[in-house]
């Protein structure tokens, strides 16, 4: 069939040119919306851009899947409770090449694309950078070609927005899926039921075997909802699965149900709860019955539905392993080792030992952090109450385990608790990043200080007992959306000099190095930058009112708001600035924007302080005509995805200041270095590896070392040494809890200062002085723009390490052993 503009229905679902998909657009806004012209809003368009995308992606989608089926190969499952996707509609014009033939498209129809795209609500199903990571993973092996899926929860309402009142965090629930989700794919016939609590009963099958029968006290179904992820200039286009939970009715258990309307639509109810919302669970670990309740729902779902799909495929279950790759997303999907066992030993009824190899065959388990207040367990009798076979096979593990550890070690039977996967200390638990390492054949850090770490601290047992399951992983950000995306002036720039390869090699960049002595280029680069840094700034002139002046170095740190990231440092150095200042209106300091961004947990007492403290010292110096010529201090409301892509590019400097050894990796780190800001910076997590590519001359560093830090702690550190031997920082501290940064409410700030001046557990004082110094470093480099731009270029040079692409090769190479598959069309 042919249409009036002489395209065919094929080109209008799947063609590449402007013509097709203006008709496309068209179409959408005809037969998939319905308004009339008079009705026709900005987000019609998106939405009938967006749907002309996944059509195009549709067909990739499906060419992808019937390859990996017909090459039997081998699929990575990147199993994980967040996915923090961001906004579709641009990185998938960027991954299908059409960016151009869209902006001309919609040109056509009198819109303009960079608008259209500001309407996307960004699907926020993640905290931070445990869930960004999985979203560049995601990017990266769909790129790479390798097949793989993203197994995860389709929360009804994602990490809530932020607004600021009267410099108070207040949190509001995020409506995402409001005006419907283009990008998604309901698959109502893939469902799984999945079930709770109730009890276990033991029976003899007819070959005369004793078997468990779980009757469960309730069933939910799991609904999956597919995503397609597009690889970047490749045909490859792979899934995201997540799983909405619904009510199952009249089901056998519920029989007793069968005439009480009420009860029935209650059970609805609680059903549906499992999926509502994100736990915004960057917070001391919650004992929540329903977050246990989340990660088992989609683990069990997702284990179900490889184990059907495996048997679609008529390979027998004995193979699952050579089929499937599993990767725990740290420990929260680490119930599939037990759910595995389950499913092959109940229901398939394997023997024990075959399905143990499987299983160990089958998982790898990435470790994100060593704060031991964040590692997970959960209370025995809750998790008793809810999966009490799951209880059983652990005790049955745990056992078979131990006995491993005792014949190992021998007569240690402190080893042998401190290894067990039941706490008891305490209040009895299951420890589940002991469950993930015992079940797991590989076992890996996402830095190469916090693997070493690992080895030597949390997992210090386990690497003793198997050092081969252990090894690195640094992590890695996909410089699609980060780099080419986000930042088109300096994508411009690189195509020229270096040509259009870049984004999928990012090795080339060093080819940079040689024109960090060119002064043209330099040029270039500068403008490049300032432009960013006016696009930032018009942004947080219209979400703040705060006028920020691009001329000036932005100093930048946005990330999640926790002590040990140390936000509070960075304020304590502002104020100093802002008191020498003061004290001495002749002092020559080279003017600065200072911005933050982040999120605190809403249980978080001291974050949302820290948050307070930033928009009061901002407001006191915005306001001060004797300061507020060279310094400004700006919060960056509702830190996400999508402004995260305006703020990473028109950074200077980039503050990675957490207290060493506790920020396992840092992925913002990468983002901030690859779009050439320098970084202030500890010896933490992924800084070390920065710092070791960049080369230490193009790098700002300060402070205690890990080791520095221990050494301290065991000898008993003491806060107020550090004040009186340093009359700044004790006048710095006495000025915060004056109130004059709170309109003379001298209470709002005593639990913050208190709290440094009598506990200090991250050694912010410890580090103030080092910290001020380095900045006075950084000041004094930032006088020298040509130099500044010459080491602003060698960061992005040498950033090629901290793309994704190299972490997933890493991945798929030494641990998940999953081959490319190049898709046709
Ligand atoms: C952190 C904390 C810190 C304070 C108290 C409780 C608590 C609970 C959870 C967490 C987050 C743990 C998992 C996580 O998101 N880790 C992050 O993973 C990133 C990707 O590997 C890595 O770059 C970050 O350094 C790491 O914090």
């Amino acid at each position: 069939p042919v249409t009036t503009t002489g395209l065919t229905d094929v080109d209008v679902r799947s063609g590449m040119q402007v013509a097709a998909l203006k008709q496309a657009v068209t179409d959408h806004l005809r037969y998939s919306i319905g308004h009339p012209p008079v009705a026709t809003t900005l987000h019609d368009y998106y939405y009938a851009l967006a749907l002309a995308v996944r059509d195009r992606m549709q067909h990739r989608w499906l060419n992808t899947l019937q390859t990996n089926f017909d090459l039997k190969r081998k699929i990575v499952c990147y199993l994980s409770a967040e996915f923090l996707m961001g906004p579709h509609l641009g990185n998938n014009l960027l991954n299908l090449g059409i960016e151009q033939e869209a902006r001309a498209a919609l040109a056509e129809l009198g819109q303009d694309l960079d608008i259209v795209l500001e309407c996307e609500e960004e699907p926020g199903l993640g905290n931070g950078g445990l869930g960004r990571l999985a979203a560049c993973y995601l990017d990266s092996l769909a790129t790479l070609q390798r097949p793989a899926v993203g197994y995860g929860i389709r929360y009804e309402f994602g990490i809530f927005d932020q607004e600021i009142h009267d410099g108070w965090q207040a949190e509001i629930t995020d409506k995402w899926l409001r005006y419907g989700n283009p990008w998604e794919i309901a698959k109502p016939e893939v469902a799984h039921y999945v079930n709770w609590g109730g009890h276990t009963e033991y029976y003899r099958d007819e070959a005369g075997n004793d078997r468990v029968r779980w009757m469960p006290y309730r069933v939910v179904k799991g609904t999956a909802y597919d995503t397609p992820t597009q690889g970047y200039g490749v045909n490859n286009c792979n899934t995201l699965r997540l799983w909405s939970a619904e009510a199952v009715e009249s089901f056998d258990f519920q029989a007793f149900n069968t005439g009480d309307y009420y009860q029935a639509v209650e059970d609805k109810i609680i059903s549906e709860t499992v999926t509502k919302v994100l736990y915004p669970n960057d917070e001391p670990q919650i004992g929540k019955h329903l977050r246990l309740g989340q990660q088992y729902f989609f683990v069990s779902c997702s284990l179900q539905n490889m184990l059907h799909i495996l048997s679609l495929s008529g390979v027998p279950v004995e193979n699952f392993a050579e089929r499937y790759a599993v990767q725990l997303n740290d420990t929260h999907p680490s119930i599939g080792v037990v759910e595995l066992m389950r499913l092959l030993v109940d229901e398939r009824r394997l023997d024990w030992d075959k399905a143990w190899a499987i299983t160990v065959q089958t998982f790898g388990y990435t470790n994100h952090t060593l704060l031991p207040e964040a590692l997970e367990t959960w209370p025995l009798p809750m998790f008793q109450a809810l999966l009490p076979r799951h209880l059983e096979i652990i005790y049955e593990i745990n056992r078979r385990f131990l006995d491993e550890v005792r014949a190992r070690f021998s007569g240690d039977e402190a080893r042998v608790a401190r290894m067990s996967l039941i706490g008891e200390e305490g209040e009895k638990c299951v420890r589940m990043a002991h469950l993930a390492a015992v079940g797991s054949h590989a076992i890996n850090g996402v830095a190469a200080l916090h693997s070493d770490l690992l080895k030597a601290s949390v997992l210090k047992d386990f690497y003793e007992m198997w050092p081969e399951r252990f090894s690195n992983k640094t992590n890695g950000v996909t410089p699609r959306r980060f780099l080419a995306l986000a930042n088109p002036g300096l994508r411009a720039l690189l195509n020229e000099a270096l040509g259009e390869q870049w984004p999928v090699n990012m090795e080339q960049l060093h080819q940079l190095e040689a024109k960090a002595d060119d002064a043209a280029f330099r040029r270039k680069w500068r403008a490049i930058k300032e432009a960013n840094k006016k696009r930032l700034a018009d942004y947080i002139l219209a979400h703040t009112d705060i006028e920020l002046d691009p001329t000036w170095l932005f100093d930048i740190q946005v990330k999640r708001i926790h002590e040990y990231k140390r936000q509070h440092l960075n304020v304590l150095h502002i104020v100093t600035l802002y008191r020498r200042l003061k004290e001495n209106p002749g002092l020559n300091i080279s003017p600065r924007a200072f911005i933050f961004g982040g999120k605190a947990a809403p249980g978080y007492f001291m974050a949302k302080r820290i948050i307070k403290l930033i928009n009061g010292v901002a407001e006191t110096i915005n306001a001060d005509p004797d300061v507020n010529t060279r310094m400004k201090v700006a919060f960056v409301p509702n830190f996400n995805v999508q402004n995260a892509q305006l703020i990473y590019p028109a950074a200077d400097l980039s503050e990675q200041i957490s207290t060493a050894g506790k920020e396992a990796s840092g992925t913002g780190n990468m983002k901030f270095m690859l779009n050439g800001a320098l970084t202030i910076g500890t010896l933490d997590g992924a800084n070390v590896e920065i710092r070791e590519e960049v080369g230490a001359e193009n790098f700002f560093l300060f402070g205690l070392t890990t080791e520095e830090v221990e050494h301290i702690k065991r000898e008993g550190y003491h806060p107020t040494d550090c004040i009186a031997s340093n009359s700044e920082l004790r006048t710095v501290l006495e000025l915060i809890n004056s109130g004059y940064f709170s309109r003379g409410d001298a209470e709002v700030f005593r639990s913050v200062v208190n709290n440094l001046t009598y506990s200090d557990p991250f050694l912010v004082l410890a580090d103030y002085a080092a910290y001020v110094a380095c900045q006075e470093r950084v000041s004094a480099a930032w006088q020298d723009k040509e130099n500044w731009t010459r080491m602003s270029i060698l960061n992005t040079a040498r950033s090629g390490k901290f793309s994704s692409d190299r972490a997933i090769r890493e991945y798929c190479d030494e641990i998940w052993n999953v081959q490319p598959a190049t898709v046709k069309l």
